[in-house]
């Protein structure tokens, strides 16, 4: 059986307990390899590296990182199939998702971010001639980077990019339910230019390796992506080591539908924001909020749309692929089971699918509306994240804000109408950090990416990648 390992220092070792736990395949179920169980000691061990590897790497300078970056770039593109395999049997996605989303941003992160560090400059306050402060950017040291199991390398090279293009050395905790892509990337970094120490995986268990990680006091910087709940615990952690820290946490976004909205477009985009990737996006539009006078077409249209979707076999060109685990499986259908009791009526869906064969104890869940839920009810405050989607009338704009704002997250919202004031008006009232407007995941590298309230602190992409990886320094003199 394949047996993953860290990457500390420029070599793979086991974890130092010797330790392993298994890692399956939710499109079998069954185990398919081992990830070391690390702790706090592999940690350090990884972050020791790193704090050494460091003043080397700054001194690089941009142009120097830039270089190795690029190259490190190149040569993930020439292993792009072997990661479009590996990330979809670890996960569940469909292949082709993977092929067309997932695994090209890997690659396009580390060009992006070492570009834009070429890019990056900072400010200059002159002072009417008695001085001039300028604002220097400085690396911050070893950087923890904690990424989930949803869009495993996507995320998790959307993070080391940035810290490693601004100067910082990495230590990265994957997610232990998709460790596997993570391997694939350390190897390739050994392969690679990249000085020794410059980028560390450690994997293992978020309450043992994650926490370490968080606490550990010569990791002055920590990004997070993954549940509000865990974020609230780094935050925790982090706040008595005044650790700068980023959290892209969950969301509960709302698709809102008005009449005057162009119909195909709409059921199309919300039903693609609805169920990509089985529903396990932070930003999937899990709340469908469609205005009365269309209420009922829309409604009609969409669940005839979702009964048409093909689940199965990642493999081939189905819609939607497993579950990414058992327990989270468990936990979609206690969701749906808790709509019911809660008053829902299920329109299409809601059951577990059994295939023949190889798939047969594999995690598939049939896509899923929702309709008659109070908005206020647990189905529609708590992120399910995945193919359940709850549809709702509305009359007025009024109406419609209160219920989109309703609940503790907010990360993202779209917004489908062909009335421009309407969309202005309402994107400043919807209390989200992302609006789309007539679309859904158009997304821009350079954007301020991140959410409001239990979505999250701090925005990630572009230059804000790179000012949240260094440490502000202005410097103040007189003429
Ligand atoms: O995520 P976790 P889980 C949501 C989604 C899902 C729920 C739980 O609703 O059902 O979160 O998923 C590491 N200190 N999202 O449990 O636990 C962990 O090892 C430090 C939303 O899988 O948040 C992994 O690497 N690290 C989401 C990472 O945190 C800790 C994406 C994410 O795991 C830790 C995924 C700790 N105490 C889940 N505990 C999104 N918004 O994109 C865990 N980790």
């Amino acid at each position: 059986m394949k047996k993953i390992q860290n990457y500390i220092n420029g070599q793979f070792l086991s974890a130092l307990s010797k330790n392993y736990k298994n890692n399956s395949s939710p499109i079998t179920g069954k185990i398919y390899s081992k990830f070391p169980d690390s702790d706090h000691e592999d940690i350090d061990k990884a972050v020791m590296a790193a704090k050494k590897a460091f003043p080397k790497w700054k001194s690089l300078g941009k142009k120097g990182r830039y270089n190795l970056l690029m190259s490190l770039a190149d040569m993930l593109d020439e292993n792009f199939d072997k990661f479009v395999e590996a990330e979809s049997y670890d996960n569940g996605k469909p292949e082709w998702i993977a092929r067309s989303v997932d695994i090209p941003r890997v690659s396009e992160n580390f060009r992006f971010f070492a570009t834009a560090s070429l890019h990056f400059s900072s400010e200059c306050h002159e002072m009417d001639g008695k001085a001039f402060n300028y604002t220097i950017r400085e690396p911050i040291g070893v950087a923890g980077c904690i990424s989930p199991w949803n869009l495993p390398i996507y995320l998790l090279t959307w993070k080391i990019a940035p810290a490693l293009a601004a100067g910082n050395t990495v230590v990265a905790k994957p997610s232990e339910i998709t460790p596997m892509t993570a391997y694939l990337f350390s190897k390739i970094v050994h392969k690679s230019n990249i000085p020794k120490g410059v980028i560390n995986i450690v994997h293992g268990l978020g309450e043992k390796a994650g926490e370490a990680l968080t606490k550990h006091p010569d990791v002055p910087v920590i990004s997070f992506t993954g549940g509000s709940n865990t974020g609230k615990k780094i935050n925790i952690n982090c706040a008595s080591l005044f650790k700068k820290l980023s959290l892209e946490l969950g969301g509960k976004n709302p698709s809102i539908i008005f009449n005057d909205a162009n119909f195909n477009e709409a059921l199309n985009i919300s039903l693609k924001s609805a169920f990509s990737n089985q529903g396990q996006i932070c930003l999937c539009g899990s709340r469908i909020f469609v205005q009365s006078k269309i209420y009922n077409k829309f409604k009609t249209a969409f669940v005839e749309k979702t009964k048409k979707l093909t689940v199965g076999n990642p493999k081939n060109k189905v819609d939607l692929g497993a579950i990414v685990s058992k327990a989270h499986m468990n936990k979609i259908i206690n969701y749906i089971q808790l709509a019911q009791d809660e008053g829902g009526t299920i329109l299409t869906g809601g059951n577990r699918i059994r295939f023949e064969g190889d798939l047969r104890e594999g995690y598939f869940i049939e896509p899923t509306v929702i309709e008659n839920l109070d908005y206020k009810c647990i189905v529609n405050q708590e992120e399910i994240f995945g193919p359940v989607v709850t549809i709702m009338p509305f009359e007025n704009e009024d109406d419609v804000i209160k219920m989109a704002n309703a609940t503790k997250y907010g990360l993202s919202a779209s917004i489908f109408t062909s009335n421009v004031s309407k969309a202005h008006r309402m994107s400043s009232k919807i209390n989200s950090g992302i609006i789309w407007i007539n679309s859904w995941m158009m997304r821009d590298l350079r954007i301020p990416f991140g959410g409001m309230k239990d979505s999250g602190i701090g925005r990630e992409g572009g230059f804000n990648s790179l000012r949240f990886f260094t440490e502000t320094k202005n410097i103040c003199v007189k003429i």
